[in-house]
């Protein structure tokens, strides 16, 4: 009887073991922080999905619009555009960062100062069909401050020896 028990309950833990390795790890999430009457910045993560899936959408309180964006470059132009998806490879960490993939958001509902943290949840859809909601806490990171030259998030971006100073 103890060793059915024991069974059990090994059973049970390798069960919950895989249903936890399943889910998609968020990390090092981060958001442009923006200057006064800026409406949009963009949202960056880390996002690793063990079993492999795709990033489907994303959502955030602190904007009315969240769409997911990626930089492409067109005539030596560096444009945004809307896609339907982002594949995550399995076990592959997929970096959303400036110049490529990220998270837009639009319709700010307040401007974002360094070291404000903004709550996101990533949506993403296993291969098996399955949607997983994960949500994790990105830290506003002051603008002019990352050392990329392309500044995925802002429509209308100076370069960054500007440091933003637009009138
Ligand atoms: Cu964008």
């Amino acid at each position: 009887m103890k060793s059915f028990i024991r069974t059990a309950i090994a059973a049970t833990l390798a069960v919950t073991a895989v249903a936890a390795s399943a889910e998609t790890k968020v990390t090092d999430a981060w958001v442009r922080g923006t200057v006064p009457q800026q409406t949009g910045t963009g949202l960056f993560a880390k996002l690793t999905s063990p079993q492999g899936g795709k990033l489907v959408a994303a959502e955030s309180p602190a904007a009315a619009l969240v769409e997911v964006h990626e930089m492409v470059m067109e005539d030596n132009v560096a444009k945004m555009r809307g896609v339907e998806s982002v594949e995550l490879p399995p076990g592959k960490t997929v970096e959303l960062k400036p110049g490529g993939y990220h998270v837009m958001l639009l319709d700010l509902t307040k401007p974002l100062k360094a070291g404000d943290k903004v709550p996101v949840t990533f949506i993403v859809e296993g291969r098996d069909g399955k949607q997983e909601s994960i949500t994790a806490e990105a830290t506003v990171r002051p603008l002019g401050k990352t050392d990329d030259k392309s500044a995925a998030g802002e429509t209308d971006d100076l370069p960054e020896d500007h440091h933003g100073h637009k009138h």
